[in-house]
């Protein structure tokens, strides 16, 4: 009797004690399958570099020079889906808005379009993230195009700001994180130093970029410690104990624990981790 009791004691010392982590290792960013499906803003495989260092994961460049969300779709499912991936970033929207082009697509069929992207990626359980498309240049856009059909829009900017803010809308609509990369370059004090040939980034815009999707990635996964894909009692006890410094937490798992991003780990966020179990917060 004395042994079992001694057994139990042990038992519920050691699950006390010992974080869950321990027996599992947690996931790391590094584990997880990120695919950045867009056009050449996406292809030149540079906004991509930036988070893969500042994330220790790699991305797969899923992306295409000229593709609008039409002439993305039919490689959507081997480019996207098949690769069965937990986070998509979905960078598309600048060739839909040419609409001096045969390859443009009008703002209805483009939001349907995203819209299809959302559902398809949210069936197979991947995380999404919309990337708005950025502002273009008129002055230089305008020497390889005919401003004519532009004209009732202000210019091709104006065209773009229409599908930025079809972006929004339907990343809200279907309640997926969206980075706004064309408020993040139009807020700076001259945008157009970014985009020299009009519509693709420089190294520098690149980097703007890359500056702009990282909060919005560190937020898709605030809460969830582990990285298991749901916010549950474990993320809630894993904050607990790194606030009662019974167990230590490598950086990223800090970066996911810290909810109210205070730098710091206490009782506000395995609080604020509870209400999210409870479902009376919602991580923004
Ligand atoms: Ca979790
Ligand atoms: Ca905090």
């Amino acid at each position: 009797m004395k042994k079992l009791i001694c057994c139990l004691l042990a038992i519920a010392i050691f699950t006390a004690i010992v974080p869950f982590g321990v027996l599992a290792e947690n996931r790391k960013y590094s584990d997880l399958v990120v695919v950045a499906f867009g056009d050449s803003i996406t292809a030149a495989d540079k906004w991509q570099t930036h988070l893969e260092k500042q994330f220790g994961m790699n991305i797969i460049n899923a992306g295409i020079s000229g593709d609008s969300t039409n002439s993305a779709m039919p490689r959507f499912k081997s480019a996207v889906l098949n690769r069965e991936p937990d986070v998509v970033f979905i960078s598309l929207g600048t060739n839909d808005s040419a609409i001096d082009m045969a390859k443009y697509v009008p703002i209805e069929t483009y939001k349907a379009n995203l819209t299809y992207f959302i559902d398809e990626c949210e069936k197979i359980g991947a995380k999404v993230i919309i990337n708005i498309p950025p502002p273009v240049v008129d002055e230089i856009y305008l020497t390889r195009h005919d401003s004519t059909p532009f004209e009732p829009y202000g210019g091709p900017n104006g065209l773009v700001s229409l599908y930025a803010q079809a972006a929004r809308d339907v990343a809200t609509e279907q309640g997926v994180f969206y980075t706004d990369l064309n408020a993040a370059f139009s807020a700076t004090p001259d945008y157009t130093v970014y985009f020299p040939d009009g519509v693709h980034p420089s190294d520098t815009g690149y980097k703007l970029y890359a500056d702009t999707v990282a909060p919005v990635f560190q937020k898709l996964w605030l809460g969830d410690v582990n990285l298991d894909d749901t916010i549950d009692q474990i993320d809630y006890l894993f904050i607990k104990r790194a606030c009662f410094n019974t167990v230590s937490l490598t950086n990223e798992e800090f970066s996911r624990a810290d909810i109210n991003g205070d730098s710091a780990i206490d009782y506000i966020d395995y609080l604020l981790v509870k209400r999210v179990c409870f479902g009376t917060y919602k991580v923004q």
